[in-house]
């Protein structure tokens, strides 16, 4: 491991004062965040994958689009069994991605500009290569409770059928256990099996944690985005979930997440790390996580997280009690009621957190919108529109403010993802239709998300000089930054305009909100209101035309339109995915 207490090497530009940027209360509430997934946003250097020298050629770009913050995926010293999200030293930079120098070089260059830089913070589970779980390994190593390791089942010899502590199955397919020969026992991964779960009941495990965070804010970041943070607490008694028939492995949610300490785990990393004191910016990714949960760990009052990634809105077109991969046909009511229901949760108490995509999930225009050439601008703008003008931070992932689609990979061998891999390998095992798992695959598979950032219409889009990890989208020739900044009217300067709405106008921020005509299939209607003033949203969430039904919403005339699809349209009738944004008073 690399000694965080020595000063780094001179990287040229960094002075102290560039380093630390002052950081307002509560600054994060107007806050939009740009999250880069580092593999595939630019590559400086030729080997296909992308790196921070290639983030820091870009800031000039995420200036002009008005971000106020950068998340970054992983770019810690990792095997990248999971790109990255398998950490072997929390205290270096991966080769791949660059150096240290590098990163001190992109966090001075984002401060000169204004914005700052929140780190992934992934502490449920390291690498198996990592030093703590090397010496973990052998049982008298004052480590070994570390990490959680159990005998074989009773009765059972240890890597014989069914001997495996539990039965719980891995977010990346088969048994959550591995056996360690070396040891004779099994170790926990709720991920893959070079990702072992660490034992946060352990103290000294949480307080090498701390320090390792204290250590990068000293180095000048103003955030942590917490990987999986609500399953560092789970029932320590480890048991067995409920048995599904023909299935060896469960999913075993009730067991390993949300646990009696998490949010006792919250508060003590908040003031080891002095979370609220430094005004850093928190947002904890948390799978399953309730209304009511989420109330509790952003309530200012309970010093734990500003904000939560809920996956509820995500989850809506999947069958219920299914997984991800069983596809369902989502209605628009049920998802604006779902995003209502949370914001009016969490309204005047806790902070949400507004996303529709990232690393992990489909992209929102293939998704929530319509891809097709006819519609893919205005569902894009209108998509974000609504997003927008939630009450929260919003959160855009790379490419999404160009309308980025799903990539169309027809063979099994085209998927770079663990997760896709092994359940392809997984449910074909168990006898499901190739057919069908590619099906899934092509709707829900992160690497729809994970192809290369086409910034113009040369060459692998100018994402390397090389050849890429992950082909880029064949739609790259005409979808491209450098098209879409030329043209006032794409997507880009939507997302501009949007985001310099929120910087200029407290009702985007703090507006009380309501939701309109809840039922309505095709239309997503909502207000904003702060003091006299009231933001009113009207988008046509469908490639149909739609008609606002007569008397339904806030009379506009005499209201300003901040922002619409179709500039000059005011009338009842919307076109296809057109949305406007009008200020009352
Ligand atoms: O992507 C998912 C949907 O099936 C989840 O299982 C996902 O793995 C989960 O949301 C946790 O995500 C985070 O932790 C993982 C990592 O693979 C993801 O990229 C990360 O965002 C393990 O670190
Ligand atoms: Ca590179």
């Amino acid at each position: 491991m690399s000694s965080p207490e020595q000063p780094s090497a001179p990287s040229s530009s960094v002075s102290t004062t560039s380093a630390l940027l002052e950081r307002e209360p509560g600054w994060w509430r107007s806050a939009v965040v740009y999250q880069i997934y580092p593999r595939s946003f630019a590559d400086s250097n030729g080997d296909g994958i992308g790196d921070i020298p290639g983030i820091t050629s870009k800031v000039d770009y995420l200036a002009s689009l008005g971000v106020d913050v950068v998340w970054l995926s992983p770019v810690y010293a990792s095997p990248q069994d999971d790109n990255g999200y398998d950490i072997s030293d929390y205290e270096d930079i991966d080769p791949t991605f660059g150096s240290l120098a590098d990163l001190d070089d992109l966090v001075a260059a984002l401060h000169a500009r204004g914005m700052k830089l929140v780190m992934d913070l992934v502490v449920n589970h390291t690498s198996d290569e990592h030093a703590w779980f090397q010496e973990s390994r052998d049982p008298a190593s004052p480590k070994r409770d570390w990490y959680w390791w159990r005998p074989a089942r009773k009765g059972s010899t240890p890597g014989s059928e069914s001997a495996e502590p539990t039965n719980w199955a891995s977010f990346f397919s088969g048994s959550a256990w591995q056996l360690d020969e070396q040891s004779g026992e099994y170790y926990l991964h709720l991920f893959s099996r070079k990702q072992p779960d660490l034992n946060w009941e352990n103290p000294e495990v949480r307080q090498a944690v701390y320090a390792m965070m204290n250590r990068w804010v000293e180095r000048g970041v103003d955030g942590f985005r917490m990987d999986v943070i609500n399953l560092i607490s789970k029932q320590p008694t480890l048991q067995d979930a409920p048995a599904v028939p023909g299935r060896p492995f469960v999913p075993a949610f009730e067991q390993f997440a949300n646990g009696p300490r998490l949010e006792e785990f919250l508060q003590e990393m908040n003031a080891a790390v002095g979370l609220d004191e430094r005004h850093l910016l928190t947002v904890g990714e948390m799978p399953g996580s309730t209304i009511e949960l989420a109330r509790r760990v952003t309530d200012p009052a309970n010093s734990e997280l500003n904000m939560v990634f809920t996956f509820e809105h995500v989850g809506l077109d999947a069958a219920p009690g299914g997984s991800k991969w069983d596809l369902a046909p989502l209605r628009l009511p049920v998802l604006k009621q779902n995003l209502a229901a949370w914001q009016e949760g969490l309204a005047g108490v806790g902070w949400n957190s507004l996303y529709w995509d990232n690393h992990d999930q489909p992209r929102a225009v293939s998704r929530f919108g319509d891809d097709s050439p006819e519609h893919r601008v205005n569902s894009a703008k209108t998509l974000a529109t609504v997003q927008h003008m939630h009450q929260g931070t919003p959160y855009v992932y790379q490419g999404e403010e160009l309308g980025m689609t799903n990539t169309q990979f027809v063979d099994i061998s085209a998927f770079r993802d663990i997760e896709s891999v092994n359940y392809h390998a997984e449910a074909t095992g168990l006898g499901l239709e190739s057919e069908t798992v590619l099906a899934s695959l092509a709707a829900r598979s992160r690497d729809n998300a994970r192809t290369p950032v086409q910034w113009d219409d040369s060459s692998h889009a100018a994402f390397t000089q090389g050849i890429p990890w992950l082909p880029v989208n064949a739609n790259y020739v005409y979808l491209n930054a450098a098209a879409a900044v030329a043209d006032q009217d794409s997507t880009f300067h939507h997302f501009r305009e949007l985001i310099a709405l929120r910087h200029e106008l407290p009702v985007v921020v703090e507006g009380r909100f309501a939701l309109l005509l809840p039922d309505h299939e095709q239309i997503w209607a909502l207000t904003r209101t702060l003091g006299d003033q009231v933001l009113l949203v009207v988008a046509n969430c469908s490639s149909s035309p739609a008609t606002v039904p007569a008397g339904a919403l806030p009379d506009v005339s005499g209201a300003r339109l901040l922002l619409s699809t179709h500039p000059g349209a005011t009338s009842a009738e919307l076109a296809p995915w057109e949305s406007r944004i009008h200020l009352i008073g």
